[in-house]
C-alpha cells in the first residue's frame, strides 16, 4: 500500500502530543498509520517565499513539507479568492463576495507553487488527499506536470446550491479543477445533491450512477464523508481540570441557574447576532428566568483583516452590551461574552457544566462544536443539544432540537423547551446522539474516505489540467 500523502492550507503540528482539531486529528491519525506527508502553509509570511524554499522536517513516519506565502499571496489567495470570494459564497453570501481578478490568477499560482513544492517529493504509488476550498485547482496543476497518481479532494465546508455556486465568477474553471481528482467527497447528501445536481445543469459529465460519473475518458466517484470527532478523547478531556468550574456548577444548582452555552471562530456563518438576538427574546419572554439563565459566548478570533469579521465583531460587542444593560443586575448577568481562544480541556468541562448547547449557525459544513457538546456530557445528568438545521450535523444528529437559525421565537423557544424538559426525555437523546457520535467518528470518517479514494477505477487514461 502507498503511502499518504495529505495537503491542507495549513499544516498541524507534528511533534505535539495531542492534535487539536477534527482536520488535524483526522489527518496525522492517517498518517501515522500509512505513513506520510503532509503538506501544507507554515502560516508565515516571507520575502523570499518561493516554492524552493519550502521546509521538509520528519516525526518517526510522518515527513511535514511547508510551503510559505509572501506577503501579496497571503492577500491575494489567502485573504482574496480563498476568504473574500468561496468562503462567503459558499456559504450562502453572496453579498459579502469580493471578486477581484488579481485573487483568481494569485489562487491559481499558489496552488501551482504547492503542486512544484510537492511534485519532487512524491512516489509513485503515492495517494494524494487534498483538503478543503483552498486547493481545489491543486489535482489539475499536479496533472498538468504529469502526475498519474490516484488524488482526492475532501470539501469541509458546504457545497451550495446550483443558483449560489453558478454565481461565482469563474465557476466553470473551478468545476473543471474539480473534476481532475478522482473521488471528490463532501459532508452531506445536500451537499453531494447540490455538486451533482449543477454538473447535470452545467457540464457534460455523463451519470453512470448517483455516485460516479465519467469525463473526458476518466472515472470520477462523488460522495459524502461526515466528518466526525474522537469523542472518547474528547470526554475524557471535560474531566481532565477542573478550574473551579465544578464549584462554579454546584452554585447555579443551587440557585437554580443554569448555563447556557456557544463555541465558534468568530464568523458570520456561525448566525452570533441572531442566536443573541434569540436569547435576548427568550428573556423577553420567559421573564421568570432572569436571574436564572446564564448565556456563554465563547468566540475566537478569526480572519480580522477581513472587513466582514471585523463589522461583526463590532455587532456582537453591542448586543452584549444592549442585552446585559437592560438585564443584568447585581449578582448576575444573561451575556458573557468571551473573544479568545481558550484551551480544549476547559472547553470541554465547560461543555459539560452547560444544561444547553447552543449551536445554531446559518450555514456549516458539519460543526464539529455540536459533537464535542454531546461527547463532553454526563450520560446521568445530559445536557441538551439546540442545533440548526443549516450544519450540516443535523443530517446525522436528528435527537438534538432542530431550529431554523433565522427564526427568533423558535429558537428562544427550543431554549425554553430545553430549559424544562425532563430527565428521561434527556438521557434518550444523549443516549441516541452520543452512539451516533461515538460510531461514527474521526477515524470511520477517514477510513472510509480512503478505502472510496483507493477502489476508484483509474485506469482510463488522464487528461491535462483545464
Ligand atoms: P470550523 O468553521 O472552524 O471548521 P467547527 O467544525 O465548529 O468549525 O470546528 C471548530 C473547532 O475549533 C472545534 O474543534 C472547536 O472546539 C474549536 N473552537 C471553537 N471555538 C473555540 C475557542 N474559543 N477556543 C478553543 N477552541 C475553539 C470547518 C468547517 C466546519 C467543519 C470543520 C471540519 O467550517 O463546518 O465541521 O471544518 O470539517
Amino acid at each position: 500500500m502507498g503511502r499518504l500523502v495529505a495537503v491542507s492550507n495549513r499544516t498541524g503540528d507534528l511533534g505535539r502530543k495531542t492534535q487539536t482539531g477534527g482536520l488535524a486529528v483526522g489527518i496525522v491519525d492517517a498518517l501515522k498509520s500509512s505513513g506520510g506527508m503532509w503538506v501544507g502553509w507554515s502560516g508565515e509570511v516571507a520575502d523570499d517565499a518561493d516554492a524552493s524554499n519550502a521546509q521538509l522536517e520528519t516525526y518517526e513516519n510522518v515527513t511535514s513539507l511547508t510551503v510559505s506565502l509572501s506577503v501579496q499571496e497571503h492577500e491575494n489567495y489567502y485573504l482574496g479568492f480563498a476568504n473574500k470570494v468561496l468562503w462567503p459564497s459558499f456559504h450562502y453570501r453572496l453579498d459579502l463576495m469580493d471578486y477581484r481578478t488579481e485573487f483568481a490568477k494569485c489562487y491559481a499560482a499558489v496552488n501551482r507553487k504547492f503542486a512544484d513544492t510537492i511534485l519532487p517529493h512524491l512516489r509513485n504509488d503515492d495517494l494524494i488527499w487534498v483538503h478543503d476550498y483552498h486547493l481545489i485547482p491543486l489535482a489539475s496543476e499536479l496533472r498538468r506536470q504529469g502526475s498519474a497518481h490516484r488524488i482526492g479532494f475532501f470539501l469541509h465546508i458546504p457545497f451550495p446550491s446550483v443558483d449560489v455556486f453558478s454565481a461565482v465568477p469563474r465557476h466553470g474553471w473551478l468545476r473543471e479543477c474539480l473534476l481532475q481528482y478522482d473521488l471528490i467527497g463532501f459532508q452531506t447528501k445536500n451537499d453531494v445533491q447540490n455538486f451533482c445536481r449543477y454538473l447535470k445543469e452545467h457540464s457534460e459529465a455523463k451519470f453512470l450512477s448517483p455516485n460516479l460519473i465519467k469525463w473526458k475518458g476518466r472515472m470520477i466517484s462523488i460522495g459524502n464523508f461526515p466528518i466526525g470527532i474522537d469523542a472518547g478523547r474528547f470526554s475524557a478531556m471535560s474531566h481532565e481540570s477542573d478550574d473551579g468550574i465544578e464549584f462554579e456548577r454546584t452554585r447555579r444548582s443551587r440557585l437554580k441557574r443554569f448555563q447556557v452555552i456557544s463555541a465558534d471562530r468568530l464568523d458570520y456563518s456561525k448566525g452570533l447576532p441572531q442566536r443573541m438576538k434569540a436569547f435576548r427574546k427568550f428573556l423577553d419572554s420567559y421573564p421568570e428566568y432572569l436571574g436564572r439563565a446564564e448565556y456563554l459566548q465563547i468566540a475566537s478570533p478569526s480572519r480580522e483583516d477581513v472587513t466582514a469579521y471585523a463589522d461583526i465583531r463590532a455587532e456582537l460587542e453591542q448586543l452584549t452590551g444592549a442585552v446585559n444593560g437592560k438585564y443584568a443586575d447585581f449578582n448576575w448577568a444573561p451575556i458573557q461574552y468571551i473573544n479568545r481562544n481558550i484551551p480544549r480541556e476547559k472547553l470541554a468541562l465547560l461543555f459539560r457544566c452547560s444544561l444547553i448547547g447552543l449551536i445554531t449557525p446559518l450555514r456549516d459544513g458539519m460543526n464539529l462544536v455540536a459533537k464535542e457538546y454531546i461527547a463532553a456530557q454526563d450520560a446521568e445528568d445530559p445536557g441538551i443539544l439546540i442545533l440548526s438545521k443549516f450544519a450540516g450535523a443535523a443530517e446525522e444528529l436528528e435527537d438534538a432540537l432542530i431550529v431554523n437559525p433565522y427564526d427568533t421565537n423558535e429558537v428562544a423557544q427550543a431554549i425554553r423547551r430545553a430549559a424544562i424538559m425532563p430527565m428521561e426525555e434527556r438521557r434518550t437523546r444523549y443516549g441516541n446522539l452520543i452512539s451516533q457520535i461515538s460510531d461514527h467518528d474521526a477515524q470511520l470518517w477517514q477510513d472510509e474516505y480512503l478505502a472510496a479514494l483507493r477502489s476508484v477505477q483509474t485506469d482510463a487514461p488522464r487528461s491535462a489540467g483545464p
